[in-house]
């Protein structure tokens, strides 16, 4: 049975990106929900020091967010982002869902598939960071990641700062020069009033197949409720970080040798 037709991946080449529905049950995503809120809380029964943690900005801008680095930074919901939750047994059940190891093979065949910065990005209620429109990009890897999978963990829309995305920007690397993608001040400029602009509104459990280079970005959250997501980049095993000389990730998720 194949869960992605030939056309839907027409829309994902010309568009960047393709609504898959809700790929999770109700419960699942409700797990999840919960999950992350347990582990900005420190109730999870997990290794805190392995997981990178970041705290929500104090004031909404991109360079008042916390550090990102390991280990728990306080029992609050206001955490930005938290990675490796390729680690969580619930996170990990998820990304392993069928649709999305037919999405994998789609881009690199039965060869292994690891993940890539597995990760929780919240727009905590009544706050948030804004993140510029950018692309995924990261020149520190020997090979560029074909696919990310972000989900909404909450609805999400304008007003509590969903993803606004321009499709169609996914062909061409903006700044080659910038390591993780971002765009120059000018460029930032141009495509903030680009025609193509729009919000990516979801519901709760809507996932969304990415192209890593189509534009995206998010603004903070005005409401009274968080705006939770889950997005992970899905890359050949063999990706090398060129930075540590070393497999850029040891966290396979489909092929041989696949996290259990
Ligand atoms: O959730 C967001 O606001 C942005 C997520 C993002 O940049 C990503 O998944 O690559």
């Amino acid at each position: 049975m194949s869960y992605i037709t030939a056309r839907q991946w027409q829309t994902f080449d010309s568009q960047g990106y393709l609504r898959l529905g809700k790929p999770g049950s109700d419960a699942m995503v409700c797990a999840m929900r919960r999950r992350i809120d347990e582990i900005m809380l420190g109730e999870a029964d997990l290794d805190y020091d392995r997981m990178l943690m970041q705290l929500d900005s104090s004031d909404g801008s991109y360079d008042a967010a916390g550090a990102q680095t390991r280990g728990h930074k306080g029992r609050t919901l206001n955490y930005r982002k938290i990675q490796l939750l390729e680690r969580d047994p619930i996170f990990l059940e998820y990304m392993q869902l069928p649709v999305f190891a037919e999405a994998a093979s789609h881009f690199y065949g039965d060869k292994p598939v690891a993940a890539f910065r597995a990760m929780f990005m919240n727009k905590p209620a009544g706050r948030g960071t804004f993140l510029p429109l950018h692309q995924d990009r990261w020149r520190a890897l020997d090979r560029d990641p074909r696919l990310t999978i972000y989900t909404a963990l909450d609805a999400a829309n304008e007003e509590n700062g969903c993803m606004e995305i321009i499709p169609g920007t996914q062909h061409r690397l903006l700044n080659p020069d910038h390591p993780s993608g971002f765009l120059t001040a000018e460029m930032a400029r141009d495509y903030d009033h680009h025609p193509r602009r729009a919000p990516l509104v979801l519901e709760a459990g809507e996932a969304v197949l990415m192209h890593p280079w189509m534009l995206h970005g998010s603004g903070v959250n005005r409401s009274d409720r968080p705006r939770r997501a889950f997005s992970v980049c899905l890359m050949d095993a063999e990706t090398m970080s060129l930075r540590y000389k070393r497999l850029a990730s040891r966290s396979i998720i489909f092929g041989e040798g696949a996290m259990e």
